[in-house]
């Protein structure tokens, strides 16, 4: 019997025989392909609002909300360039709608999520009701929705969009189309899904049509309410400080089925836990001002800046005053896969 032939040339050209096929040899790649942990190819990074501000100012006087139809700058992940991601299955943005602008109805099957940053009086409509949104308010555009945006204040609204734009992808499943008109019909008075599914009632005969949550504004003001309750009550969680999840009334899950959204309380003085996910998550500062270690980085933040944590990073916050911070994540959708994990650092 004769052993395996090793030389590097002769595996070389083996590869290259077989290449023809469109074949591969697994053992060249065996490691990256099922790593022993997870090594993200997209990295820690923030956006300091003081310095994005400006250029999001600009870009409404070099187009309109209209022509652009959504006027947004993509917040691009450094070690992604060109994918307008932010992590392999998110996308974020901040989107401008200036004072008598209307960003045009249309609808996807990519689902979104609005984070109020700045300004109060806008509005969004969602198959035919409106909800005027202000700083800290959480909004949903649910999957093959009709929805336009519009500002009938007199200040500049900007928010955050979160969306799952790099996973539809990944599926090959999105579609979209444009609305006959740039504004939908207004068929229900502001406040009718809220009175319907935000009460802890439902109405009686109501069975959901779908895994999206019915309530498509969860304003701050209760969010904020629930968290001081908790603060409170209680002790912090030595990882997260109070944090809740946004849910779906109706399930008990996420509002939105691809998205996980979460709201957290850091008091002042406290420093978490060494923490670390499988699910890349970003974060909007909604009150206060700190510093987090992601990895082996110090990351400083303060009110409306934006920072991105990847898959299994450690992260460390240390609040110098009270802060709450809002973030998303694909967490939903790795609990579903049995994919999700967390490491805790033993606390
Ligand atoms: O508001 O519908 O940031 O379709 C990117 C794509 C916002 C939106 C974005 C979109 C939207």
């Amino acid at each position: 019997m004769t052993g395996p032939t090793t030389g590097n040339n002769a595996r070389r050209d083996f590869y290259e025989r077989i290449g023809t096929l469109s074949m591969a040899p697994l053992w060249e790649s065996l490691h990256q392909l099922v790593p022993p942990a997870p090594a993200p190819k997209y990295q820690a990074a923030s956006w300091d609002y003081d310095k994005v501000r400006p250029f999001l100012m600009e870009s409404g006087s070099l187009i309109t909300a209209k022509e652009a139809v959504r006027r947004v700058l993509i917040l691009e992940n450094p070690a992604m360039p060109g994918s307008a991601c932010i992590t392999p299955t998110l996308y974020a943005g901040l989107q401008l709608i200036l004072p008598g602008e209307v960003a045009p109805s249309h609808r996807h099957t990519q689902s979104a999520l609005r984070f109020i940053v700045e300004g109060e009086g806008a509005y969004t409509a969602v198959d035919g009701e409106r909800t005027i949104m202000r700083e800290g308010d959480f909004v949903i555009t649910p999957t093959w929705t009709w929805h336009d945006h519009g500002n009938d204040s007199s200040r500049p609204m900007v928010w955050l969009d979160g969306l799952d734009i790099p996973l539809v992808a990944m599926f090959n499943a999105g579609f979209a189309e444009a609305g006959a008109e740039d504004e939908q019909e207004v068929t229900a008075p502001e406040g009718t899904s809220d009175a319907k599914y935000a009460s802890g009632l439902l109405p009686v005969d109501w069975k959901p049509a779908k895994q999206t949550s019915p309530i498509f504004n969860y304003p701050y003001s209760r969010t904020r309410e629930a968290l001081a309750g908790l603060a409170k009550a209680g002790p912090p969680d030595a990882c997260h400080g109070y944090k809740l999840r946004y849910v779906n009334p109706a399930s008990g899950g996420a509002p939105i089925a691809t998205m996980g959204t979460f709201m957290q309380l850091l008091p002042k003085g406290f420093e978490s836990a060494p923490y670390r996910s499988t699910d890349g998550t970003v974060f909007s500062i909604v009150e206060g001002e700190g510093e987090s270690t992601i990895g082996d980085k110090v990351f400083a933040w303060k009110k409306r800046d934006h920072f991105v944590v990847p898959s299994w990073a450690k992260v460390v916050h240390r609040p110098a005053s009270e802060s709450v911070l809002f973030s998303f994540s694909d967490r939903p959708v790795q609990e579903r896969l049995d994919l999700w994990r967390e490491d805790r650092g033993g606390r």
